[in-house]
């Protein structure tokens, strides 16, 4: 039986809070990733956020003007998905995504959740350039972006893990914000719903205009995470996540639409 009550993003606990930082309980079916890069991450100022199987490392990636300057082309340059594509299944209904968003990566990938699957336009140069830019800072190589772009605070994602089986288990996933800062809350498995078991503390990051997040193993297997509607914002924000997908398990997708 549950003493945490819930609404939107804030869990509240009577009992006594848990605080123990320390017990990762790592899968032994899950490869270690580490860097393949030799990487620049001594240079630049990384800010740890840790709390009980959640590890993320964040990053000012870009100072204002040339993070003012990328949302700019991202704005010109990208085009989002639209129909079918633009749709998920939730509890057996199909709903428009409460945002935009497209996908570019390598031939053949794709990305399947919600009753969905996105396929990878080809890589554009703009995208390169950050993709090289964010192996530079942390070692690692993606093969894939989503991107997600927020007209405003009425724009949202709701609470999901990234553990669909597409992606390679225990690869870290970058994410890149641009624009509007917006709160990206996690919160733990074990907090949610009817059935919540325990109070732990949700864990909120505001996302600044330039910002990059790692999201580590055992992140995403333990928590859930969302950026909440927040009505009185009125800024755009665009949010790239970069991912390193198994080709193996993509689902297959006619090649020649998406040239
Ligand atoms: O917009 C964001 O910061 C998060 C996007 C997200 O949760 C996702 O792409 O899975």
């Amino acid at each position: 039986m549950s003493d945490c009550t819930t609404s939107d993003s804030v869990t509240t606990c009577k009992r006594k809070r848990n605080t123990d930082n320390d017990r990762s309980q790592e899968d032994p079916k899950v490869a270690k990733c580490d860097p393949v890069h030799p990487h620049n991450r001594s240079n630049v100022k990384w800010e740890t956020i840790r709390a009980e199987n959640l590890a993320c490392d964040m990053v000012a990636m870009y100072g204002k003007t040339e993070a003012d300057a990328l949302l700019e082309e991202c704005e010109k340059t990208l085009t989002y998905n639209s129909g079918q594509l633009s749709k998920i299944r939730v509890f057996g209904k199909w709903h428009s995504i409460p945002r935009k968003q497209v996908a570019h990566g390598d031939p053949g990938l794709s990305y399947s959740f919600s009753g969905t699957t996105v396929p990878a336009y080809p890589w554009i140069p703009l995208l390169l350039r950050i993709r090289d830019k964010i192996t530079d800072l942390t070692g690692y190589n993606f093969n894939f972006v989503l991107i997600n772009r927020y007209q405003d605070g009425n724009d949202y994602i709701g609470e999901h893990k990234d553990d669909e089986v597409d992606l390679i288990a225990g690869h870290p996933i970058a994410s890149l914000s641009l624009g509007q800062a917006r709160d990206f809350v996690f919160r733990h498995q074990d907090t949610r719903g009817k059935k919540a078991s325990r109070c732990v503390d949700p864990v909120t990051i505001e996302l600044q205009h330039g910002t990059l997040l790692m999201m580590k193993y055992p992140t995403n297997s333990y928590w859930y995470h969302s950026v909440p509607r927040r009505k009185k914002l009125t800024g755009v924000r665009i949010n790239m996540t970069f991912r390193k997908m198994d080709p193996s398990k993509c689902k297959k997708i006619e090649q020649h639409n998406l040239s």
